[in-house]
C-alpha cells in the first residue's frame, strides 16, 4: 500500500506521527456499513443516562459558539492525516448545556446507522475535542460523517463518531461496536493501543 498515496513521515513531521502510522495526503473514508443520510431538518441529538435528558435540534447546535480547529487524524488501520481543518462546536461549550450526574464516569457515543463507541468521561471532556460540521471550509460530506461528527484528536479515529446523534452517560465502562470486536478499549495512538489482547494484535 505504500507508494503513491501513503508515505513514511519525513523528519520534520515524524514527531507528529505516532508509531506504526503512515501519512496520507487524501482523506480516506472508513465506515462500517452504509452511509446514513440525514437532513438538518430531521436531525436530532439526544442526551440520556446519567445526565438530565435533553434533545437538541440543528438550530440549537448552530446557536452555540462556533470555533475553528486544526487537528491530526490517526486511523488504527495505520493511516494518519495531519492538519485537518474543521469548524464546529467545542465539546466543552456543548457541555455547558448538560447537567451530568456526579456518578457518571464513562459514556457511549451513539450515531445514525447504529454505530457506537465508548469513551471515558475524562477523555471526552478534553478541551481539544469538538463536534464538526465543516471540513476544509466545506460542509462535512455525508461519507465523512455529515451533518455532524465528533472529533477526538488524541485517540484513534474510531472514537470520532460520524453522524453522532446521542450521548449516553454511564456509571461504568461499556463496549461500543469496535471495542466488542477486538479494538482496544481506549485507543491512544502514541501508546499503540490498537487491539485488545483477547483478539491478538
Ligand atoms: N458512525 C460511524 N463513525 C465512525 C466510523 C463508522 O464506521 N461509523 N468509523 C470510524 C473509523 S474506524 C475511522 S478511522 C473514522 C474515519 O473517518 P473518515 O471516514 O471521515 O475518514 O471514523 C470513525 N467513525
Ligand atoms: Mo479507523
Amino acid at each position: 500500500m505504500l507508494g503513491k498515496f501513503f508515505k513514511k513521515p519525513d523528519a520534520e513531521q515524524s514527531d507528529r506521527v505516532p508509531p506504526g502510522q503512515y501519512l496520507t495526503k487524501g482523506f480516506p473514508v472508513l465506515t462500517y456499513g452504509d452511509t446514513p443520510h440525514v437532513t438538518i431538518e430531521d436531525w436530532e441529538f439526544k442526551v440520556w443516562g446519567l445526565a438530565k435528558p435533553a434533545t437538541f435540534s440543528w438550530d440549537d447546535f448552530m446557536a452555540m459558539p462556533q470555533s475553528n480547529f486544526t487537528a491530526d487524524f490517526h486511523c488504527v488501520t495505520r493511516w494518519s492525516k495531519l492538519d485537518v481543518q474543521w469548524t464546529g462546536v467545542k465539546v466543552t461549550d456543548f457541555m455547558k448545556h448538560i447537567e451530568v450526574d456526579p456518578k457518571a464516569v464513562h459514556l457511549m457515543e451513539h450515531c445514525y446507522g447504529g454505530y457506537t463507541t465508548n469513551i471515558p468521561l475524562e477523555d471526552f471532556l478534553r478541551e481539544e475535542n469538538f463536534f464538526a460540521h465543516t471540513v476544509f471550509g466545506e460542509p462535512l460530506p455525508a461519507e465523512h460523517g455529515g451533518p455532524l461528527r465528533l472529533v477526538v484528536p488524541h485517540l484513534y479515529a474510531w472514537k470520532s463518531a460520524k453522524w453522532i446523534n446521542g450521548l449516553q452517560f454511564l456509571d461504568k465502562e461499556q463496549s461500543g461496536f469496535w471495542e466488542r470486536n477486538g479494538y482496544h478499549r481506549r485507543g491512544e495512538p502514541w501508546a499503540e493501543e490498537r487491539y485488545s489482547g483477547l483478539f491478538g494484535s
